[in-house]
């Protein structure tokens, strides 16, 4: 059996990995630095096993499809497990299991799964380099496919040794495909122990440990301890015209929005007068306050270095930054391939091919009855390749965040866009921000379900307690950001969108900037200040004032349902539901009556 090679002056790291090299059993075990010549080389040992196949060098230079096994293509969230000791502590929304039996039960799993195989050590640092907010993590995987995937979406190798140093505070992320089999299947956060063992899935959030394991579940339990926040957010730098730069984050489930405002391309109209968009990051922000030296505001870094993003809907019109970013050296997974070596998926050009090779490999043809790629098929490229990207995204010190957004999916109900009277009742629209599921994950698309601060997922410890938890930053905070509340997707009665969406939400933008600033028009709802249609510019939007007006609309009829929703859900949390939430809805029902 393989032993690792001694790490010179960390022993703590050393003796973790033979510990877990004995249980796996794998042939090699094989250090990963990060260098581009190691990249290339996995590449090649990829492409021989048939790993990654190779696209166009021409249409995608240094790029590659990666086909999922077929039952491993999205997130599972029922076989994911917070392991705390109580059961309380992991809360009503999580599964938990006890950590002892969770090790146990695993184990049994881990024990010579990695037999005839590479065992890749991954160290991967998630936060700038030099950054306070930063922590290392190292990954231990029998998957080329998450070492390639964990170079581009990670700093990785020597970065993140150089962070830990001799030091033993690493999160231990322990990783095996096993059979791909969804009934051996378990991810499990043990984050009083700051580990994470992950086996029988290769799809990103279950296999790319970095992401949602660490930067969220195992970080939001940190931060909750140390005083700070890891949120599902997309980090943004809005700049006008006249050069005010504002940076703002948006938490939106999951493939309802992130990427596309991240990456932001306005419309034509906004863009030839100097609006702009500049991303830092697409999917996790880390939030601290500052000290008063600082203003006592709230800095935001994102801990990743590249984009796991959503395909299907993604094109030249919708997000040509997204086109852009992955135009060369990234990972395509579960797209569909066209005889020209290129890659397809459905939305990228209005004409479907004629015929290309499906997810799984099988011929297809428009008339074939099914869809070409995954409905959540992704693409994996590094930071650097992102032609908007924010210079300040290596800042150690982050960004200071002007406004928050929420955001959900939902075809009825939830005006377009509308901003909350302060902070507590910012936090009520977050804790009751609802959405349809989607393909993010496995399960049935399209069933609303609450998601608190698009955060159910991937809250690392009782979500009654994370709701207090962002009631109390709040009072740290001398300068708190405002909160905004949006829905891209309230359809009007023909079933079409009511807002055309992506470069337009712009228009939206502008107008939580000049809220910030004071300028802009506000009329009050039940829910918080609305904009009348004067207050947005809508000159080329194709939208009428009637239309906005509808999409903005508050039926309060359908308000009194929804606000009876929420007080269920909140049942749910029983006493550690923040009292000052129940008071929130005490008022709201009140402004509604
Ligand atoms: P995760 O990576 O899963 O966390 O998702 P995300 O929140 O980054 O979502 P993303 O931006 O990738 O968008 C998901 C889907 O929603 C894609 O199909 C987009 O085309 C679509 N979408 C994004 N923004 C808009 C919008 O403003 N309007 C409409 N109608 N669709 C949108
Ligand atoms: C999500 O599901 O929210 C994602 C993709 O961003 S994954 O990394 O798989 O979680
Ligand atoms: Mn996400």
């Amino acid at each position: 059996m393989a032993k690792s090679p001694a790490l010179p002056g960390n022993p703590a790291l050393s003796q973790w990995i033979n510990e877990c090299a004995e249980l796996c059993k794998p042939d090699k075990i094989r250090w990963c630095n990060g260098s581009d010549a190691e990249y290339q080389s996995l590449l090649t040992l990829g492409k021989a096993d048939g790993t990654l196949i190779p696209l166009s060098p021409k249409l995608r230079p240094n790029s590659y499809l990666h086909r999922s096994h077929p039952d491993d293509t999205a997130r599972t969230e029922e076989c994911t497990f917070v392991c705390t000791p109580t059961k309380d502590e992991a809360g009503p929304t999580n599964n938990w299991m006890e950590p002892q039996e969770a090790y146990a039960g695993l184990r049994k799993y881990f024990e010579g799964s990695m037999r005839g195989r590479t065992l890749y050590v991954v160290p991967f640092l998630m936060g700038p380099v030099g950054s306070a907010f930063s922590r290392v993590g190292i990954e231990l995987t029998d998957s080329l496919y998450v070492a390639v995937n964990m170079r581009l979406m990670t700093r990785m190798g020597e970065p993140a040794l150089r962070h830990l140093g001799q030091g033993a505070d690493f999160t231990r992320c322990l990783h095996s495909t096993g059979e791909f089999d969804p009934k051996r299947r378990a991810i499990c956060h043990f984050p009083q122990d700051n580990t994470i063992w992950s086996y029988g899935s290769g799809y990103g959030g279950n296999a790319l440990l970095g992401k949602k394991c660490m930067a969220l579940r195992v970080a939001s339990y940190l931060g909750r301890q140390e005083g700070w926040m890891a949120e599902h957010m997309f980090v943004s730098e809005l700049t006008s015209p006249d050069g005010v730069t504002m940076g703002f984050t948006g938490a939106f489930p999951s493939a309802c929005g992130k990427t596309n405002s991240a990456m932001l391309r306005p419309a034509e109209r906004f863009r030839s007068r100097g609006w702009k968009v500049s991303t830092l990051g697409d999917d996790i922000a880390w939030l601290r306050p500052s000290d008063a030296a600082g203003g006592g505001q709230l800095y935001a870094v994102n801990p990743e270095n590249g984009f796991f993003g959503v395909l299907p809907g993604t094109s030249e019109r919708t997000n040509p930054h997204a086109m852009q970013t992955f135009s060369r050296d990234s990972i395509f997974t579960n797209v569909a391939l066209l005889p020209d070596g290129d890659v397809w998926w459905e939305g990228k050009t209005e004409q479907p091919p004629n015929q290309a090779f499906d997810w799984q490999g099988k011929p297809w043809t428009p008339d074939s009855g099914r869809k070409a790629a995954h409905p959540n098929s992704r693409f994996t490229a590094a930071l650097a390749n992102n032609p908007v990207l924010s210079p300040r995204c290596e800042d150690a010190s982050g960004i200071p965040i002007s406004f928050i957004v929420f955001g959900g999916r939902r075809s009825d109900t939830q005006p377009l866009v509308l901003e909350s009277f302060d902070w507590t009742q910012g936090v009520y629209l977050g804790a009751t921000l609802s959405s349809e599921t989607t393909a993010a994950a496995t399960g049935k698309v399209g069933v609303l379900r609450r998601d608190p601060m698009a955060m159910l997922p991937f809250c690392g410890y009782n979500m009654g307690q994370y709701l207090a938890h962002w009631l109390e930053m709040g009072k740290r905070l001398a300068k708190p950001p405002r909160i905004f509340h949006v829905n891209w997707f309230r359809a009007g009665a023909d079933g079409k969108f009511l807002w055309p969406g992506y470069g337009e939400n712009i228009r939206l933008y502008k107008w939580m900037m000049e809220r910030c600033q004071g300028k802009a028009k506000a009329v009050e709802t039940p829910l918080g200040w609305v904009p009348p249609a004067e207050a947005i510019d809508l000159e080329g939007s194709g939208v009428s004032v009637e239309r906005f007006a509808q999409a903005v609309a508050v039926d309060k009829k359908a308000w009194l349902k929804e606000a009876e929703d929420h007080r269920v859900f909140f049942t749910r949390f029983g006493s550690d539901i923040p009292a000052e939430l129940l008071e929130e809805h005490a008022k709201l029902l009140r402004r509604l009556a």
